[in-house]
């Protein structure tokens, strides 16, 4: 029934959408279009903007305005839409691949520079759409197609990279607690500045299938046995903390965000 109300913001033409079955990016922007239903957003005064990538797909199926960009360039897109459109909610969808490695870069400067934009991360983990290499957020000694032998590097954690860079609302929860990611987009969607929300998800058919979760259910449940709350974090010491997903709200901070700073300088340009 709730589905059927959400059918309004797609593009069901576009369906079935190039998505494995099961795979999380699904769950994602449902939890995106019921923050919007909730938030009675008009979807002509909603701007999505992705890079490439299975996740970044999601634009071709949002009926709202969409661009689908280059890759890790979906931020630098955004930034123009945010400056020229000030009416519009910003929003940039990609992946882990996309947002925090080719477009790391301007995914920090965002952050740094409180760009009035939300970024929603579809972090599985590795990179889907090419075949299963490993991303900079895919764990120590996970297995990945580029990666046989177990993967050696530390992961980015995407949480302590957009606090570190200054972001002002930072919030992470995985696809299994669906509640609570429609709770932090709709409350990304309402803050004025950055707003990042790391959405932990499957890639079953990749990484799953790697590290011995071929099917959806088992990266489900490692999603709900591996999670704990920042409240639960705050009594474990580091070494129970190890693999852990933290979830919740990290930051929500009010700070000038830079449209309205640029304002104040073309003010005084005259213009
Ligand atoms: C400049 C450039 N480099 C590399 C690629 C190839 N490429 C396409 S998608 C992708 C990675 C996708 O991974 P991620 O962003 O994590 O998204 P996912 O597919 O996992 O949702 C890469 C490397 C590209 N399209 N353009
Ligand atoms: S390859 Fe992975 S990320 Fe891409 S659609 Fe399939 S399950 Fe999803």
């Amino acid at each position: 029934m709730r589905t059927k109300q959400l059918l309004k913001y797609l593009r069901i033409d576009r369906w079935p959408t190039v998505w494995c079955p099961g795979c999380g990016n699904g769950i994602i922007l449902k939890a995106f279009l019921e923050a919007v239903d909730q938030l009675k957003l008009k979807k002509e005064r909603v701007a999505v903007i992705s890079g490439i990538g299975c996740s970044s797909r999601a634009t071709g199926y949002l009926d709202f305005n969409t661009m689908h960009t280059l890759h890790g360039r979906a931020i630098a897109f955004a930034t123009g839409v945010r400056l020229a459109r000030p009416e519009f909610k910003v929003v940039v969808m990609g992946g882990d691949g996309d947002i925090v490695s080719i477009g790391g870069n301007h995914f920090i400067h965002a952050c740094r520079r409180n760009l009035d934009m939300t970024v929603i991360v579809f972090n599985n983990m590795i990179y889907g759409m090419t075949g299963g290499q490993y991303s900079p957020t895919t764990p120590e000694e996970s297995v990945a197609s580029t990666a046989p032998y177990g993967h050696i590097e530390k992961p980015f954690d995407i949480v302590e990279l957009a606090l570190s860079a200054g972001a002002t609302f930072v919030a992470r929860a995985t696809v299994f607690h669906y509640n609570l990611l429609v709770r932090y987009i709709k409350e990304a969607l309402q803050h004025k500045g950055i707003a990042v929300v790391d959405a932990v998800t499957n890639c079953h058919t990749y990484y799953g299938r790697y590290n011995g979760m071929p099917e959806p259910y088992q990266m489900m449940e490692y999603f709900k046995k591996n999670s704990v709350t920042l409240e639960q974090a705050k009594k474990m010491n580091e070494e129970e903390l190890e693999d852990k997903i933290i979830i919740g709200i990290f930051r929500k901070e009010e700070k000038p965000c830079y449209t309205d700073l640029y304002k104040t300088v073309s003010e005084k340009a005259g213009r």
